[in-house]
């Protein structure tokens, strides 16, 4: 296949057709088709590396962690922490002990508004979360609200998707207790301003939980930079397994804050009258974790360390802009957010097919892309729409890929039209 002009193949020092031999799933296919998968903002694919990883961990590596007095089991340990270490060592955060092991964002989430929330928030105060947020930043805090009496309120966003800055200035007053807002918006791509978003908030000496989850695969993250209270991702869109996420959060609020989850691990001593808990992060891990996960989980971050973020994140931007560009011209179609700065989602409409149907035809040709409501039915009815199809490139994305889809959606046309 030839590569279209108007994208050089390695522009940014970054070779996608090479780093694509790393995952053996790429050479399957589906429907008799040679898979294009752009479905990487749902789940990102695995390498080679994390893979043989987390199998090296099964054949030669694996005890339960933290109890075992044998070699084994202090390897595993050893191999578990140096996980954390790498990834706090990815997002910049200045100590391992405020990296959690989590099951995924979702839980990461949970845990805040459960701890932190149920502890420190009474009726009345107020959370202030965006327009632009998955169901995972939206609905633990209703559940908090349920117990405590809280109040949520809602930054709008503006017809491009874009976070309504000033607006939220307005809404940051004496009773905000926390902000919790995503970095990248998984439905349309929207990058939002994290460093005004905290500023503003501090500036209230109002703390600040980051969703990363769509940040951490296509940008570099640094939490000092940022000086965000918490900051949370799922470690299977970063090209690790599933299972395995991660909570970052500043050593003084998790020191403040009860646990989350009782059991193994998270004490120091139990009678029947009175527990001690553990340090952190261990107070904040109760039960044999993921182990495996959190190794693989390192074995991805080394993966994308070695390709480089930065070199990633142009080749996505590349593949964003050749998509946006290519798309525009398919008849009846609308995308669905514009921001100014995006990551590598596009979402989309066609005014003669539901996304529902632009799935299935698309799937028919091999191409993997995600239709529905992307679990931020706020967001659609803000747009009002029930439903988009979506696009999501990550590393492995080419051109070719987006000529795919572009086929594709014309076939969907010819059906449709
Ligand atoms: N936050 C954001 C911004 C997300 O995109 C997702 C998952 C979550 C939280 C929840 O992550 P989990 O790993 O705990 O489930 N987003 C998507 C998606 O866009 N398509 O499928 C899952």
């Amino acid at each position: 296949m030839t590569k279209p002009a108007t994208l050089d193949p390695r522009p940014h020092g970054f070779d996608a057709w090479r780093a694509r031999e790393d995952f053996p799933i790429l050479k399957t296919e589906a429907h008799g088709k040679p898979l294009v998968y752009l479905d990487s903002a749902a789940s990102a694919q695995k390498p080679r590396a994390v893979i043989e990883a987390v199998r090296h961990v099964y054949e030669a590596e694996y005890a339960n962690i933290h109890r075992g007095v044998y070699e084994l089991s202090e390897k595993t340990t050893a191999a578990f922490e140096g996980a954390r270490e790498k990834v706090r060592a990815f997002l910049n955060a200045p100590e391992a002990r405020e990296i959690l092991f989590v099951r995924g964002a979702t839980e990461g989430i949970n845990l805040v508004a459960q701890s932190f929330g149920r502890a420190f928030l009474k009726e009345g105060d107020e959370i202030i979360l965006s327009a632009l947020e998955h169901h995972s930043n939206i609905v633990p805090w209703q559940l908090l609200r349920d117990i405590t009496g809280i109040v949520l309120r809602v930054v709008p966003v503006n017809n491009a998707g874009e976070l309504e800055i000033d607006a939220y200035a307005e809404l940051l007053n004496t009773r905000t207790r926390l902000v919790a807002m995503t970095h990248v918006s998984n439905a349309i791509g929207t990058v939002t301003p994290i460093h005004d978003i905290v500023r503003l908030a501090h500036e209230r000496g109002v703390p600040v939980l980051v969703d990363g989850c769509q940040a951490v695969p296509h940008q570099k993250v640094d939490v000092q930079d940022f000086d965000c209270d918490f900051y949370v991702f799922s470690g299977h869109k970063l090209y690790g397994p599933s299972g395995i996420g991660v909570l970052y959060g500043k050593a003084k609020h998790l020191e403040a804050m009860p646990p989350y989850q009782g059991g193994g691990d998270m004490i120091r001593s139990v009678t029947f009258e009175k527990t001690d808990y553990n340090v952190i992060p261990h107070k904040f891990e109760a039960g044999t974790p993921h182990i495996a996960g959190a190794i693989g989980l390192g074995a991805a971050i080394d993966y994308l360390e070695g390709l480089g973020i930065p070199e990633i994140m142009a080749h996505e931007q590349a593949v964003l802009h050749y998509a946006t560009e290519r798309l525009s011209r398919i008849r009846g179609l609308r995308p669905i957010g514009t921001a100014r700065e995006k990551a590598s989602i596009l979402s989309f409409v066609l005014d003669r097919a539901h996304p529902h149907d632009v799935g299935t035809v698309l799937d028919g040709e091999g191409v993997a892309i995600r239709t529905g409501h992307h679990c931020a039915q706020p967001l659609m009815e803000r747009f009002g729409i029930p439903a988009t199809a979506r696009a999501s490139f990550g590393l492995y994305n080419t051109p070719e890929d987006v000529d795919a889809l572009a086929a594709g959606l014309e076939k969907v046309l010819e059906i449709f039209g």
